[in-house]
C-alpha cells in the first residue's frame, strides 16, 4: 500500500483541510499521514476563530522521521499556517520522498478575488516558492491571479489557456485550474499536462449556492487519483465528479451547512472507480 503525506491545518469545525483530505485519500485505500500546520476552532471563513500555529513542530517533526527512516510516496500540501513553513516543508520534500514521489501544491490561500483572513499581501510570492517544488499545482482563478500577478477579473478561455501555461512555464509543474465556467449552468476544470503539452476540461452540472471547502475535496480527490496511477487529465475528471457529488448531496441544506459540503455522502464513488 502507497504511504503519502499531506500537510494542512486542522480546522476542528468546517469540514476542509485534514478533516476532509484524511478520509477521502483513505477512500482511495491509500495510507494517509498528516502533518497539522495550525489547530484552528473552526476555519476562517467563520466569523471568528482561534489560531494555534504549529511551525516549530515541522523541524521535529522532520528530524524523528529522519531517524526512523519514514518515507513517502507522495505529498499534497493545502493551507499553510506561516511563511516560515514554506521553508520547513520544502526541507520535509527533500528529506523524505521515495524515488518518483509525486507532488501536489494546492495554493490555498484565496477565493473570490481576496486572500483568506489573516495572509498578508506578501503571502503569495512565498506561496509561489512552495509550487516551484510541485509536480502539480491546484489553484482556483484567485490563487492564479495572485501568483501570476494579474488583475482578478473575468477572462475569456483563451486568455485563461495563456495564464495557465504561463503559470506552468514559471514553476515547471502541470497546473489544474479550479472553478472554471464558460457557461451559467456548468463547472468545472482546467488541466494543462505540461509533459504532454495538453490542455483539456471536464465539466458538471454548477449547483446555484456556494459552498466553502470545496477546493479542499477537490484537491484531495484529484490527489488520491493521482497516487492511484490516474493521469492528470483523468484525475481531474475524478475529482470534478466527486467534488460535485458532495456539492450536490449539500444543496438542500444550503442555509445552515455553507461551511462544508457532505463529501462523506460520496466516497463510496472513489472506492468504486475504474
Ligand atoms: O478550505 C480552505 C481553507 C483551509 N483552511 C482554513 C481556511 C480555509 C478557507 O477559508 O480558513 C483554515
Amino acid at each position: 500500500m502507497k504511504r503519502i503525506l499531506t500537510i494542512q491545518d486542522i480546522s476542528c469545525v468546517g469540514q476542509c483541510s485534514l478533516t476532509v483530505a484524511l478520509p477521502i485519500i483513505s477512500a482511495f485505500g491509500i495510507e494517509t499521514a498528516v502533518i497539522p500546520t495550525a489547530v484552528l476552532s473552526n476555519h476562517t471563513a467563520f466569523s471568528t476563530f482561534t489560531f494555534c500555529d504549529l511551525t516549530e513542530e515541522l523541524p521535529k517533526i522532520e528530524k524523528k522521521w529522519q531517524e526512523q527512516n519514514i518515507t513517502f510516496d507522495g505529498f499534497y500540501t493545502g493551507y499553510i499556517g506561516s511563511i516560515k513553513q514554506i521553508e520547513y516543508i520544502q526541507s520535509i520534500f527533500h528529506s523524505s520522498a521515495n524515488a518518483s514521489a509525486v507532488k501536489v501544491v494546492d495554493p490555498c490561500m484565496a477565493d473570490h478575488g481576496k486572500l483568506y483572513a489573516g495572509f498578508a499581501e506578501d503571502f503569495p510570492k512565498e506561496m509561489l516558492k512552495l509550487c516551484m517544488e510541485a509536480d502539480v499545482i491546484v489553484p482556483n482563478l484567485t490563487e492564479l491571479c495572485f501568483l501570476l500577478d494579474v488583475p482578478f477579473k473575468e477572462y475569456s478561455k483563451e486568455e485563461l489557456e495563456v495564464l495557465v501555461k504561463k503559470m506552468s512555464d514559471i514553476i515547471d509543474a502541470s497546473v489544474v485550474l479550479t472553478g472554471v465556467s464558460f457557461n451559467p449552468d456548468e463547472l468545472g476544470a482546467m488541466t494543462y499536462d505540461r509533459n504532454q503539452n495538453k490542455i483539456s476540461y471536464y465539466f458538471t452540472r454548477r449547483v446555484p449556492v456556494f459552498f466553502h471547502g470545496t477546493g479542499d475535496c477537490f484537491a484531495s480527490a484529484f490527489f488520491g487519483s493521482v497516487v492511484k496511477g490516474y493521469d492528470y487529465e483523468r484525475a481531474a475528471e475524478i475529482a470534478c465528479e466527486f467534488t460535485y457529488r458532495a456539492i450536490a448531496s449539500t444543496e438542500a441544506e444550503a442555509k445552515t451547512h455553507w461551511y462544508g459540503v457532505h463529501f462523506e455522502s460520496a466516497l463510496n464513488y472513489l472506492g468504486n472507480l475504474e
